[in-house]
C-alpha cells in the first residue's frame, strides 16, 4: 500500500510534465540522519545560534569556532550515507529528459546518490575557500592553525558554503532562477521556503503558470499556495512516485 495516495490530477501532470525543476532542502538529508535548521526539537538552529556561526561577522568574530563547528558537521556528512529520497532524485533525473535539481543542501549527498547535475545554490561544505581571496583551496599546511591560512595570501581559510548576508553563487542563481520560470512542474522537497533568495523560486514557478508540488511532514511558508501537498517523509513519497513514473513509461 501507498505511504500517500497520488492525486489523479498529479498523475495527469506528471505523465504530461516536459520540464520539471525539483527544489531540495535540509529535509531531504533528515532521513540520513543529518539534522535539519529549523526543526524545533532536533534542528540546529534550536541549539546554535546562526549569527555566531553562519554570517561573515561571527567568522570574523570568532573563526576558531567557526572553523570547528563545520569541521563537526563535515565529519557527519562524510559519515552519512545517501537515503531512499536521494536515490529516486538522482533515478528520476535518468528517467526524465528535462529534469534538473537545484538544492540548497551542502552535504553532496545527491551527488554522491548520482545526481550529474545538481545546481548547488548554498555551496559546499565538502570544498575550503580562501575568506579574503575567495578562492577555491585544496592543499594546504597543516601548521596545527585553527583555521589553517590560505597557501597564496596567508588569509584564513573557510567552508565554501553560502553564509546569510553573503550572495549565492551567480551562475547558479541565474541558472535556477530561468529553469523555474521555465519549467511546467515544480517540486518544493524537505524545505521550510523562507531563506530567500532560494524561497523565491517555486513562487517563479507559480507566477509562470507552472504546477507547484511539495513534500513535506509539515506544513512550510509555501504551503498555502502548492497546487499539490503531499504530507510525509521525502525517503517514503519519493520512491513512491518514482515506481508511478516507471508505471507510465515515462
Ligand atoms: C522533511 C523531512 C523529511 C524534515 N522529508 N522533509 C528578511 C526578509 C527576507 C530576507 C531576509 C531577511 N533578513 C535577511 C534576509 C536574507 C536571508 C534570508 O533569507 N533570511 C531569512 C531566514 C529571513 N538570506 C540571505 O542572507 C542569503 N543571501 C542574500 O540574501 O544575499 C544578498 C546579497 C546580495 C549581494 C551581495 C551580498 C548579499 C543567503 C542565505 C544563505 C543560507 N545559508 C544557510 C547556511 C548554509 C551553510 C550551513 O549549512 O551552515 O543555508 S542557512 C540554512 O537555511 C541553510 C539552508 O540551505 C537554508 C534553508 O534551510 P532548509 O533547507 O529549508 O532547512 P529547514 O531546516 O529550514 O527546513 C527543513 C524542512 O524539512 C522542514 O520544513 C521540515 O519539516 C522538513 N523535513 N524531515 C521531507 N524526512
Amino acid at each position: 500500500m501507498l505511504y500517500v495516495a497520488l492525486p489523479p490530477k498529479l498523475i495527469e501532470r506528471l505523465k504530461s510534465a516536459r520540464r520539471v525543476v525539483v527544489l531540495t532542502g535540509a529535509g531531504v538529508s533528515a532521513e540520513s540522519g543529518l539534522p535539519t535548521f529549523r526543526d524545533a526539537q532536533t534542528g540546529l538552529w534550536s541549539k546554535f545560534n546562526p549569527e555566531e556561526l553562519a554570517t561573515p561577522r561571527a567568522f570574523r568574530r570568532n573563526p576558531r569556532l567557526v572553523w570547528e563547528w563545520y569541521a563537526y558537521r563535515r565529519k557527519l556528512v562524510a559519515d552519512a550515507k545517501p537515503n531512499p529520497a536521494h536515490l529516486a532524485l538522482a533515478d528520476m533525473e535518468k528517467i526524465i529528459p528535462d529534469f534538473h535539481l537545484v538544492t540548497q543542501n551542502i552535504d553532496a549527498l545527491h551527488q554522491r546518490a548520482g545526481s550529474q547535475k545538481a545546481i548547488e545554490l548554498h555551496g559546499n561544505i565538502t570544498r575550503t575557500k580562501c575568506f579574503d581571496e575567495g578562492t577555491i583551496v585544496t592543499t594546504w599546511d597543516d601548521t596545527g592553525e585553527v583555521p589553517p591560512k590560505c597557501p597564496n595570501c596567508g588569509g584564513l581559510l573557510r567552508p565554501d558554503v553560502v553564509w546569510f548576508e553573503e550572495a549565492m553563487p551567480e551562475a547558479e542563481t541565474a541558472l535556477a532562477f530561468r529553469l523555474s520560470a521555465n519549467c511546467d512542474l515544480f517540486f518544493s522537497i524537505g524545505t521550510s521556503a523562507v531563506v530567500y533568495p532560494a524561497a523565491s523560486l517555486p513562487h517563479e514557478a507559480l507566477a509562470r503558470g507552472a504546477t507547484v508540488v511539495e513534500i513535506n511532514p509539515e506544513s512550510t511558508a509555501l504551503t498555502q499556495k502548492a497546487d499539490f501537498v503531499l504530507t510525509g517523509p521525502a525517503g517514503v513519497i519519493l520512491p513512491e512516485l518514482l515506481a508511478t513514473l516507471r508505471m507510465f513509461g515515462t
